[in-house]
C-alpha cells in the first residue's frame, strides 16, 4: 500500500486533440484512468495534478514530499529540457521519481533529445505512449516495496 503522485506539465491537458501520430489519441483523462485502474489492481494509490505552470508543479512536488508521498511519476513535457527548478525540486524532495514521455524524444528533434531532469530520476521511459504511465508505476511500486524490504531486512 503506497501513495504515488502523477505530475503532467504544460500542454500535455491538451492530449488527444492534435498530432495523434506522435501522442497518440488518448487524453490525459484517459491516461489517467489507466493509472488509477492499474494502482488499484496493485492496491496502491495514485494523486494526479496537471499544470502548465512550472511553479505550480514544483509547489505540488514540495507537497508530496511533505505528504509522505511513497512516489513521485512525472512527464514535465517540455520544461524537460530546460528546467533545472524542476531538476532542483526532484533532488531536494528525495521522493523516487520516474520520468515518462509518451513519444521517443531521442528519435525527434535535437533539443527534444536531453532531459535535465533524468539525472534526478531513478528511470525514464520514453516512446510507450499511454503504456510508458503504468510500466513507471509498476517500477515505482517494485522499487519502494523492496527498499521497505531491505531496510526491514527481509531479503
Ligand atoms: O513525449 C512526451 O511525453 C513529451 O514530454 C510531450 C511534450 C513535449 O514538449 C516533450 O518534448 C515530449 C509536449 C506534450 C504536449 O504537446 C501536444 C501537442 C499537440 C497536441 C497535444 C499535446
Amino acid at each position: 500500500m503506497g501513495v504515488v503522485v502523477v505530475l503532467n506539465g504544460p500542454n500535455l491537458n491538451r492530449l488527444g486533440t492534435r498530432e495523434p501520430e506522435v501522442y497518440g489519441t488518448q487524453t490525459l483523462g484517459d491516461i489517467e484512468a489507466l493509472v488509477h485502474s492499474r494502482a488499484a489492481e496493485l492496491g496502491w494509490t495514485v494523486e494526479t495534478f496537471q499544470s502548465n505552470h512550472e511553479g505550480a508543479l514544483i509547489d505540488r512536488i514540495h507537497q508530496a514530499a511533505d505528504d509522505n508521498a511513497d512516489g513521485i511519476i512525472i512527464n514535465p513535457g517540455a520544461l524537460s529540457h530546460y528546467s533545472y527548478a524542476l531538476f532542483d525540486a526532484l533532488e531536494s524532495v528525495k521522493l523516487p521519481a520516474v520520468e515518462v514521455h509518451i513519444s521517443d524524444i531521442d528519435k525527434r528533434e535535437e533539443w527534444r533529445r536531453r532531459s535535465v531532469v533524468s539525472p534526478a530520476c531513478v528511470h525514464v521511459f520514453k516512446g510507450h505512449g499511454a503504456q510508458g504511465y503504468v510500466m513507471a508505476l509498476d517500477l515505482l511500486v517494485e522499487h519502494v516495496s523492496h527498499r521497505s524490504a531491505v531496510k526491514e531486512g527481509v531479503h
